[in-house]
């Protein structure tokens, strides 16, 4: 399977490159960076949405699907940038919000209005249930006039679009074959499993995802996307972002014979550092859930001929370098950030990377709740009673999503923007930044660089089986095609482990001593032939 090759290249075009001066990343600094991607060895970029929006959520809360927000530049601009990444061999993927759309979109207004046909493209209720917002708080907002409440799962000013109504539907198929026409080859969906809600509308368990989560009519609603849009076009690559899906639905939305999407994206091996499921956990890290859950999912997917997607980060997550047991010094951390890479992107499946990750880009440090800029982090901070304003600034250096929003460290004065960021910096500029990266002999950069390229010319690595041999505490795995076998193992920790294993040739050796036995230094790992 070819696209078990592919890689992604995740950009969050706010916090990317300005070319205005304004603090606020746009078009023409994507423009500006797409040699830089395709050296890298990247086949698509996945770009996070850049329609017209008030920005409430960072464009996750759409107000016009068909156009480009002037924030980021010129329709002109979008259509030269999907040339000249087309010309440099990368294809755009867009980001595609359809569970839920801003209530500034002329939809909503003109419900509120009192416009029965727009109202319907919403979901109502005169007795709300005590679901949830996933940004905290109650999930339904009361609007006086109709004595009714709307549904946002997200913020108050994202409401749930009614997927029962056919002609929202018929509505999100256009705008989804609109960018098809222009250009765009690949497609994210986001929380793409919450669209069908269980009706009648009840509380459910816990804070109500059972009720909506991969729900009754999804497969469907997928089957009916695909069928009016992107079928039969095998140019286009689809990804669905799932929230608290399971292994059993994620092997229907992706099966080859199914015709929903290409791929998932699932995030339960990035909540292993969640004490008892809580996301503003701190200093807890899960090894025997990580190993389980990744190897349970691989086999799982790969039983099937599923495709799977391979992730450390997204704008959602805290950096992968920040994660899990720390480094504690740069030689330490440099093993680490290459030992992740290559526990994750060696397995089996498409990669997705994120914008810096491959500069090692680390957590910022919250001193003060002002540093705080996501509606998530804020509502946190604000809404939580029992712990300490210490104990949540600390929560929100290891958890918010602001740490992968802090802008781009492209040179050690930051380069990212002339202006003022419209998001702190990491105060780790000197020691991280690209112009270093590129120039100093074995950084994160070039690791991932090479890692990028080894994967792509190696048949085994891309499509050959995979199967897992960890002990308790080295993950390790093999990936056979014919008579090759490659192994690789990785020490998470932050002390010196051994491994007993006869290695034939040595591809990648990031930190380990070789005798009769293989030591692993602290946060070392290796790939070698069997
Ligand atoms: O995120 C979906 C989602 O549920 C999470 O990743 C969410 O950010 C997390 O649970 C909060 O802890 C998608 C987008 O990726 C995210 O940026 C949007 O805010 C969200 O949907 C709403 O559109």
């Amino acid at each position: 399977m070819k696209e078990l090759g592919y890689f992604v290249y995740q950009i969050y075009p706010k916090s990317f490159k300005d070319t205005t001066g304004n603090g606020i990343g746009d078009i023409n600094g994507i423009r500006s960076k797409l040699e830089y991607i395709a050296d890298l060895g990247y086949d698509y970029i996945w770009i996070t949405p850049m329609y017209i929006s008030p920005q409430n959520d960072n464009g996750y809360d759409v107000a016009d699907y068909y156009k480009i927000d002037p924030l980021f530049g010129t329709e002109e601009d979008f259509d030269n940038l999907v040339i000249e990444a087309e010309q440099l061999g990368i294809k755009v993927m867009m980001d595609m919000v359809l569970n839920h759309c801003s209530t500034e979109h002329e939809w909503f207004k003109r419900a509120l209005n009192g416009e029965q046909k727009y109202k319907d493209y919403f979901i109502w209720s005169k007795n709300p249930t005590t679901w949830e917002s996933k940004f905290g708080g109650n999930a339904w907002e009361y609007v006086e006039k109709f004595d009714e409440h709307y549904l946002h799962l997200f913020d108050v000013t994202q409401a749930d679009l009614n997927w029962e109504n056919e002609d929202v539907r018929q509505e999100v198929y256009s705008i989804v074959n609109y960018w098809i026409k222009r250009g765009v080859k690949g497609f994210r969906f986001d929380v793409i499993n919450l669209i069908s809600k269980n009706y009648p509308l009840e509380n459910g368990t816990g804070d109500g995802r059972d009720q909506y989560t991969d729900g009754p009519r999804i497969h469907e609603f997928l089957e009916e996307l695909r069928a009016n849009t992107f079928a039969g076009n095998d140019d286009i690559l689809t990804v669905g972002e799932m929230s608290s899906t399971s292994i059993e639905e994620c092997r229907k939305y992706a099966s080859k014979e199914r015709s929903e999407l290409d791929s998932v994206f699932h995030f339960h091996h990035l909540k292993v550092d969640y004490l008892d499921a809580y996301k503003w956990s701190t200093d807890f890290f899960d090894f025997e859930m990580l190993k389980d859950l990744m190897t349970s999912w691989q086999l799982e997917m790969q039983k099937k001929d599923v495709v799977d997607t391979l992730f450390w980060c997204c704008h959602d997550q805290p950096r992968i370098a920040s994660r899990f047991i720390p480094a504690s010094n740069n030689e330490e951390q440099l093993r680490k950030n290459k030992s992740l890479a290559m526990m994750m992107y060696l397995m089996r499946g498409i990669s997705y990377m994120y914008q810096g990750e491959e500069l090692g880009m680390e957590n910022i440090t919250f001193n003060d709740i002002t540093d705080a800029v996501d509606v998530e982090a804020i509502n946190f901070y604000n809404l939580t009673t029992n712990l300490s304003s210490e104990q949540k600034l600390r929560a929100l250096s290891q958890k918010s999503r602001d740490n992968a929003r802090a802008p781009m460290q492209w040179t050690a004065q930051g380069g990212f923007t002339t202006g003022t960021p419209w998001i702190k910096y990491n105060d780790n500029l000197d020691r991280i930044n690209c112009e270093r990266e590129i120039t100093t002999e074995g950084s994160t950069h070039s690791f991932y660089k090479q890692l990028i390229s080894l994967k792509k010319s190696s048949e085994t690595l891309m499509s050959g089986q995979i199967d897992f041999m960890h002990t308790d505490e080295l993950f390790i795995y093999t990936r056979t095609l014919n008579n090759e076998t490659y192994k690789v193992v990785v020490n998470v920790w932050d002390r010196e482990l051994s491994y007993a294993d006869k290695y034939n040739e040595v591809i990648i050796n990031n930190g380990c001593e070789l005798s009769d036995m293989i030591t692993l230094k602290p946060f070392s790992s290796i790939l070698y032939k069997i």
